[in-house]
C-alpha cells in the first residue's frame, strides 16, 4: 500500500508540470474585459503601472484577459470607485488605502505620522503577514486586495509661504485626504485641514479654494501641481500606499487558474511599479526646481518638533478603537527595525 501511494504521489508529481502548462488551456480562462480604473494621469507612475500590469494579464491570460485602464478618475474617485467594485459595476481600481477608512477603519493606521522610516520598512511590512491581514479584512465587505503599490513618501505644496518651521503651517487651507487621521494631523500642526477628493484638487487649488496640499513627488509632477503652488517643503509626514483592489462579485466568478493568473500578474505589478516609482522620485525634485517651485528641507531638529507635535495622533488612534492594530503594526516595524 505505502508503494501504491509513493508510486501515484511520484506519478502525480511528474503530471503536475502538464497540469500547470495546461491550465491557461481555453475551458479554465475566459475571455474576461476588466475595466481597471486610477485616480492620476496615464503619464503618471500610476498610469505606467497600469499599463504594465495589463500588458501581464494579457501575456499570462494568451490573450484573454483585456484589461482597459481608465485614469483621471473618470470612473469616479477612489471612493466611489470602491463601491462601484462593491456593487459588481466595475472590476478593478488601485487608489489610496486611506481612502479605504470608511470601508474597513484599520486601514487608517497606516496614516499615522512618521510610522515608516524608508520604503524598506514598508515593503516589508505591506507585503509580510500584517500587510496581509489587512488585505483579507476586505473580503467580507466585498473587495479583494491584491498588492500594495507604492504612492510614497508624502510632502507639502502650498501658495503662501515657505514652511520651514512647524509654525509657518499655521492657518494655511489645506487638502487632506478623506480620512479622520489625516484630518486630526494637521490640524494638530495649526493647519486647517479640509478634506477633499483628488480629483477636486487642481481646480480647489487653481481656484483658492483651499491654499495646499500634499501628496509624494511624483504626483505633484505628474497632476502638474507646480502651476498651481509656488512652495514644496520636503517633510516625508507619512509613507502612503496605494492598494490594488478587484471586486470580489467579479472575482468570485473567476476559475483557479483565472485567479492564479491575476495574483500572478498583480505581483508582478508590484515589483515594476515600486521600481519604475522610486526612479522617477528621484528625478521629481529636478523636475519641479526646473518648473520654478521654491524647494526646502525641513531640517531634522524641526522634524523632531513635529514628531513630538503629533505624539498624542498615535494615542487617539488606540482609543479610538485601533489599539489592537496599532500594536501589531509597530511589532511588525519592530522585527523589521531589529
Ligand atoms: C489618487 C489618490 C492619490 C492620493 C490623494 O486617486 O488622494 O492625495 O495620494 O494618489 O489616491
Amino acid at each position: 500500500f505505502r508503494k501504491l501511494l509513493l508510486a501515484t504521489g511520484i506519478a502525480a508529481a511528474l503530471l503536475a508540470p502538464v497540469a500547470a502548462a495546461t491550465s491557461a488551456s481555453a475551458q479554465e480562462v475566459k475571455t474576461r474585459i476588466i475595466r481597471f480604473g486610477y485616480g492620476l494621469s496615464e503619464s503618471s507612475n500610476q498610469g505606467r503601472a497600469v499599463k504594465y500590469f495589463a500588458e501581464e494579464l494579457s501575456k499570462r491570460s494568451g490573450g484573454k484577459f483585456k484589461m482597459k485602464g481608465f485614469g483621471d478618475a473618470s470612473l469616479g474617485n477612489d471612493i466611489q470607485m470602491q463601491n462601484a467594485l462593491i456593487g459588481g459595476a466595475q472590476e478593478m481600481m488601485v487608489g489610496s488605502t486611506a481612502t479605504l477608512v470608511g470601508i474597513v477603519k484599520d486601514f487608517g493606521v497606516y496614516d499615522l505620522p512618521f510610522l515608516f522610516n524608508n520604503e524598506k520598512e514598508a515593503d516589508a511590512v505591506l507585503d509580510g503577514p500584517f500587510g496581509e491581514k489587512l488585505l483579507k479584512s476586505l473580503n467580507h465587505k466585498g473587495l479583494v486586495g491584491l498588492v500594495y503599490w507604492e504612492n510614497g513618501f508624502r510632502n507639502l505644496t502650498n501658495s503662501k509661504r515657505p514652511i520651514t518651521k512647524l509654525e509657518d503651517m499655521g492657518g494655511i487651507k489645506l487638502r487632506v485626504m478623506q480620512n479622520p487621521v489625516y484630518i486630526d494631523m494637521f490640524n494638530r500642526f495649526g493647519a486647517n485641514a479640509v478634506p477633499l477628493a483628488f480629483s477636486e484638487l487642481f481646480t480647489a487649488l487653481e481656484t483658492g479654494t483651499v491654499d495646499g496640499q500634499e501628496n509624494p513627488v511624483t504626483t505633484i509632477q505628474s497632476s502638474k501641481f507646480y502651476e498651481v503652488q509656488k512652495y514644496l517643503t520636503i517633510s516625508r509626514h507619512v509613507y502612503s500606499p496605494w492598494i490594488v483592489l478587484a471586486s470580489k462579485r467579479w472575482y468570485d466568478g473567476l476559475s483557479a487558474d483565472e485567479k492564479k493568473i491575476l495574483h500572478e500578474a498583480a505581483i508582478a505589478s508590484r515589483e515594476f511599479e515600486r521600481k519604475d516609482s522610486r526612479e522617477a522620485s528621484a528625478q521629481s525634485v529636478a523636475y519641479l526646481t526646473e518648473k520654478g517651485m521654491q524647494i526646502n528641507e525641513l531640517s531634522p531638529a524641526e522634524l523632531d518638533r513635529m514628531r513630538e507635535m503629533v505624539k498624542p495622533a498615535f494615542d487617539k488612534y488606540a482609543s479610538d478603537g485601533g489599539a489592537e492594530v496599532l500594536k501589531e503594526i509597530q511589532a511588525a516595524i519592530d522585527a523589521v527595525r531589529k
